[in-house]
């Protein structure tokens, strides 16, 4: 396995700081805790962290929202408790990733109060700032009306009124985050000596936060959605019929197409990679996209780019999963400098996994299933903190507790503006809102969770489920427990040549109820089965080898460690991994 780089062999997991661990009691997480949990990283068998944003910041998108690239939040520590973590981790053998937010910063970042001071301010530039077409006075404010019609996907129109100078500023998230005018080469200067800034102290490589927003349409072309941000959430909401869903799905792509991808990001890309590639180690660049494209040439763009079309579905059903592998990956190989798939199957912007693809009746097996097939897909994979325990969704009906301020805007946007009423409004804002799955991780059967004393409040409530077992001591104790399937799935990955570097093939393709693959080296060959039915069944999988395979891995105790490939008896929900020869 030499010839490939640390992050194709790597695991990642996924930390987000405030919901992690609380080391010094207040409720929210910090370094200190992160440091004192890195021997459970290690333990659990993971390699590589990538952590949330750990900046200074209003808070406004719980730490997308920078006001100083260069520090760290003060509730989380300082520089010096940032240099202690990546010392920790690295003596552990963890690399370590950082959030980069490169489309916009905070309202409150030194740069933004000096642009909306006036127009005429060395900074004056370095956002995006339009006139009204309209003269001053006709708009309903007294100040004109916005450049266009293109909406914000967090909190209603796009554009923003600075009475300062009479100009209105873009921006693609929260009004709380400008986005940054990266035609500006002295935005670029600055942001990338910030991405020196954490070279310099030795972090492994970025994730890029929302790349596809960072150039939007010259022309500021508007879309021609006969809807607003509030009416097409709300449209999301309650479309039921196969017309309406197709509708949605149509309003969606066409209400933010000019807003998106716009030109100049590959070369963008390509200078950030020279830049990086200008220290040791082969620092890593993940974009927060699914667009192969960003990947340039398979060599001189991002490293990675996330599988995210694997996770939108209702079902992981085999179907989808094949068809999914077959499109990726046949883009992949067509790269010229062939490309490294990125797989996932949550983060902090999405449903929990047990939550999302559970049936009601089966969740726990469904996780475990799903685990496994990330472990064992070709890729890199991104796990998020608390999946390894199946900690599930906690849905948020007090409007008031709601940290999310984009659920915020929405429950106020629907009672007010749309006439719900309150109680269907907070129902309908504590799903959409993503504090359900940013919950404090749960450590122990203790009040909250263990993630914090008895006396704090946490920033978020934490799931009462931790007395019902979805905790890490009780799980740490039980053998049967997911958190140990999980250490035992992540032991047999990194211990399986063929699972970390092999070819993907997919076997018994017409199969609707269990998914089978081979992963394939020159000198090995595994067969990966994964029953997606309650149901026992037996296989017949003889055609693949006349010879007995050696059992490497199963969900079920008591599997066979030989197998008779001829009549191979599944158990419901398995996971069972053979070796052929
Ligand atoms: O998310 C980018 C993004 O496109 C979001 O719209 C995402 O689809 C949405 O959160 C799903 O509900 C990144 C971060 O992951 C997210 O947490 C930030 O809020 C966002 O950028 C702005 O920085
Ligand atoms: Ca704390």
């Amino acid at each position: 396995m030499n010839k490939l780089k640390w992050w194709q062999t790597a695991v990642f997991y996924q930390i987000y700081p405030r919901s992690f661990a609380d080391g010094n009691g207040d409720g929210i997480g910090d370094f200190k805790g992160m440091i004192e949990k890195l021997d459970y990283l290690q333990a659990l068998g993971v390699t590589a962290l990538w952590l949330s944003p750990h900046y200074p910041s209003p808070m406004w998108d719980c730490g997308y929202d920078i006001s100083d690239y260069e520090a760290v939040a003060p509730e989380y520590g300082t520089l010096e408790d940032f240099d202690r973590f990546l010392q920790a981790a690295h003596a552990r053998g963890l690399h370590v990733l950082l959030d980069l937010v490169l489309n916009h910063t905070s309202d409150q970042h030194p740069w933004f109060l000096e642009s909306k001071s006036g127009r005429n301010n060395p900074k004056a530039d370095w956002y995006i700032w339009m006139d009204s077409p309209f003269p001053s006075g006709e708009g309903p404010g007294g100040e004109g009306v916005p450049p266009n019609n293109w909406q914000s996907c967090f909190d209603g129109p796009a554009w923003t009124y600075v009475p300062e100078r009479g100009q209105y500023y873009y921006h693609y998230f929260m009004k709380q985050q400008p986005d940054l005018n990266w035609r500006n080469p002295h935005v670029k200067a600055a942001m990338w000596k910030m991405v020196r800034f954490w070279l310099e102290r030795g972090v492994d490589g970025f994730r890029l936060d929302a790349i596809g927003t960072i150039y939007e349409d010259p022309a500021l072309t508007p879309h021609r959605v006969p809807l607003d941000l509030a009416g097409l959430r709300h449209l999301a909401d309650t479309a039921q019929t196969p017309a309406e869903k197709k509708r949605l799905a149509r309003y969606w792509q066409e209400m933010f197409r000019y807003q998106w991808g716009g030109p100049g990001l590959h070369d963008l890309m390509k200078e950030l990679r020279a830049l990086v590639d200008e220290y040791p180690g082969d620092r890593l660049l993940v974009g927060e996209d699914d667009n192969i494209d960003y990947m340039g040439n398979g060599d001189d763009e991002l490293h990675l780019v996330f599988n995210f079309p694997l996770m939108r579905t209702e079902r992981l059903t085999p179907g989808w999963v094949r068809k999914n592998q077959a499109e990726r990956l046949a883009r992949l190989d067509a790269l010229p400098t062939r490309g490294w798939p990125c797989n996932t199957l949550g983060n902090h912007d999405s449903p929990r996994l047990r939550t999302r693809y559970g049936d009601g009746l089966h969740d726990l097996q469904l996780a475990r299933l799903h685990l496994a097939l990330l472990l064992t897909l070709r890729g890199t994979p991104f796990l998020y903190n608390g999946e390894e325990i199946g900690m599930t969704d906690l849905l948020i009906t007090d409007p008031s507790n709601l940290r999310d301020t984009m659920a915020t805007w929405y429950y106020r946007a629907l009672v007010e503006d749309l006439g719900v009423p309150p109680a269907e409004a907070a129902l309908r804002a504590g799903r959409m809102s993503r504090d359900k799955n940013r919950t404090p991780m749960q450590w122990r059967n203790a009040p909250n969770g263990g993630f914090c004393p008895p006396e704090a409040t946490p920033w978020l409530p934490v799931n009462p489920n931790y007395a019902e077992g979805v905790n890490v001591e009780e799980q740490d104790a039980d053998p049967a427990s997911l958190l140990n399937f999980y250490r035992r799935m992540l032991a047999v990955r990194q211990a399986t040549p063929a699972l970390v570097e092999g070819e993907y093939r997919p076997v018994h393709e017409r199969a609707r109820t269990y998914l089978a693959f081979l992963r394939q080296t020159a000198s090995q060959t595994v067969l990966v089965i994964l029953n997606d039915s309650n149901r026992r069944r037996r296989l017949d999988f003889s055609s693949l080898s006349p010879r007995p395979g050696r059992l490497i891995f199963s969900s079920q105790e008591g599997a066979p460690a030989t197998c008779d490939l001829g009549r191979l008896d599944i158990a419901g929900f398995e996971a069972r991994l053979i070796e052929l020869f």
